[in-house]
């Protein structure tokens, strides 16, 4: 079978917008990111890649998912889930930039044959995909750019729809395992829902939760997928008090507006509106609900936030405990991955204090999700909130095999095979990790101020900078240092030199046009005075 007229045709009416000369659209940290009206050709041809994918994996389902996430609502994006609900293996990225980037019609269908060629893909073979998109308008046609490409390599597709990504990321793994003996859900909505409800109830094991909870959805896809969720949990049954509030998604110009877990988490405050009640529960997702922060507002103290890092050493700290009294320590090894961005302060506590390793990866949950895999339990969640815990299925297999000598050892047991079934084990997803954490300060009978006080952060500080061309700056180090443009890290190091207790890096951003800079020092103006020195040396090196 020869798709090359149907691609031809098709491809005619999804033209991939010229960039300027020696610039190309790259798969970044999240797929392709940027302003909606440059992605219709993209989308068409990220359809190509991901038909190509499935016949590649035996015919398995790929999913695509069509969001932009914690970005403006004028932005949009498209990402490729492979088979087991994880991103696309990373050499794949080469060929989604090879596709997206040729010159013409003709050399697409040129590029997509020779991929086929070289990788042996049996185009007769027969194919699918699943996909969702977010809340964004722009979604709508997108996703027929993608049905149109989808229709002619004849790949069946399946359309979940509106969903969070970590939904999508869900139904694809749930779609390849069905019937198997690795089951990972009933692959439908409603699957989702019902597996993690069940699966909270078994965790909560009759606690009852602390007091109420406000959730902003950042007025995304998080809202009513929330709302739909909350149907399926007995409310009285775990005093559970859930407010969602941000949750306008009729008004697409407020998605992520001054609201959401990117707000809360870059601006160290709470989203204006609705007004912050001093002292209540609050977590924030953001646009298409992959990223979880918790805060309160203290009335002595202020603004305090529960950011990644403390889900991370949280889930750690607790699933340690929990693996020590299930009797398997030596049994199942735990680690923990972050990125540059984890606070220091939480580094040294999950080293010195829960004495687990840490390792440190480039910024992207896929980097994150690789290393984790290493572990039998891997904790992994970037500071601005997206993570998950891994379970290996050695780790799955102990649970349910080791014949418990104690009650306590048998609700440990329990207890960690119930929240292998709540954590998403797909991506880091903000509604599971939401109810995990709400286990966990359940059975501590922690408070968020408990939970705050199991260590102090670093002051800290991230900017923005807006830079000419972001691919001038290369990283190294995982992302701790730059090695291009030449002589910015010296300066610095230099800047740094000048603080105490301080560290800061720069990296281009994978979603944005722009570089990041994070800085932490000893006091809280230290940390801000260093950001702002290395923001202008980024600002100066960007414009050169
Ligand atoms: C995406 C990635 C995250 C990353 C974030 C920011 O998040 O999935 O792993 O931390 O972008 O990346 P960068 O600093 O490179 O712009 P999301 O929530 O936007 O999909």
């Amino acid at each position: 079978e020869n798709h090359d007229q149907a691609i031809l045709a098709a491809s005619a009416k999804h033209p991939v917008v010229p960039l300027e000369k020696g610039r190309i659209y790259t798969y970044g940290t999240a797929g392709f990111r940027m302003k909606a009206d440059l992605l219709d050709g993209i989308t068409f041809r990220v359809g190509l890649l991901a038909s190509l994918r499935s016949r590649k994996q035996n015919s398995r389902a790929i999913g695509v998912m069509i969001t932009a996430s914690h970005n403006p609502a004028a932005d949009n994006g498209v990402k490729i889930v492979d088979p087991l609900g994880d991103m696309l293996e990373q050499e794949w990225e080469h060929y989604a930039t090879a596709l997206v980037n040729a010159p013409s019609d003709e050399k697409l269908v040129e590029v997509y044959n020779r991929l086929a060629a070289d990788l042996k893909i049996d185009l007769t073979a027969p194919a699918k995909v699943v996909y969702g998109r977010d809340t964004r308008p722009s979604g709508h046609t997108l996703i027929a750019a993608l049905a149109d490409a989808l229709d002619a390599t004849n790949t069946e597709a399946v359309d979940f729809k509106i969903l969070t990504t970590p939904q999508l990321h869900y139904l694809v793994r749930a779609t390849n395992s069905e019937g198997t003996p690795l089951a990972y859900g009933t692959p439908s909505e409603v699957g989702y829902y019902e597996k993690l409800a069940e699966a909270f109830g078994r965790a909560m094991r009759g606690r009852k939760i602390n007091g109420p909870l406000v959730v902003d959805c950042a007025n995304g896809v998080g809202g009513p997928k929330l709302n739909e969720f909350l149907k399926y949990l007995p409310k009285e049954k775990y005093n559970l008090d859930i407010t969602v509030v941000n949750d306008d998604v009729l008004r697409p110009e407020i998605l992520n507006l001054d609201c959401g877990a990117d707000f809360v988490k870059t601006r160290q405050r709470a989203p204006p509106h609705p007004k912050p009640q001093p002292g209540v529960r609050s977590c924030s997702l953001d646009g298409d609900a992959d990223r979880l922060i918790y805060y309160w507002v203290d009335p002595d103290s202020g603004f305090v936030m529960l950011d990644g890092d403390r889900i991370s050493s949280l889930a750690a700290s607790f699933i340690g405990d929990l693996v020590e009294s299930a009797g398997l320590r030596d049994e199942l090894r735990i680690g923990v991955v972050q990125t540059a961005y984890a606070n220091g302060a939480s580094t040294t506590y999950i080293t010195q204090h829960l004495k687990l390793p840490v390792i440190c990866t480039p910024t992207g949950v896929k980097h994150l999700h690789h290393v984790a895999q290493g572990y039998d339990i891997g904790v992994y969640f970037e500071a601005n909130g997206h993570g998950t815990v891994l379970f290996s299925p050695d780790a799955l297999q102990a649970f349910r095999k080791t014949q418990p000598q104690s009650p306590a050892q048998k609700e440990a047991l329990d207890t960690l095979a119930a929240l292998a079934d709540l954590i998403n084990q797909t991506v880091g997803d903000a509604i599971s990790d939401m109810l995990m954490v709400e286990v966990i300060l359940a059975h501590k009978k922690w408070t968020l101020r408990d939970w705050a006080m199991t260590y102090t952060d670093l002051p800290n500080r991230l900017v923005r900078v807006e830079v000419g061309n972001k691919d001038l700056f290369q990283t190294t180090d995982a992302e701790r240092r730059l090695l291009r443009p030449e002589g910015a890290q010296e300066e610095i190091d230099q800047a740094v030199r000048k603080y105490k207790e301080a560290r800061a890096f720069a990296r281009a951003s994978g979603t944005e046009n722009a570089c990041r800079v994070y800085a932490e020092a000893a006091t809280r103006s230290e940390a801000n005075e260093l950001a702002e020195r290395v923001a202008r040396i980024i600002e100066r090196y960007g414009s050169l």
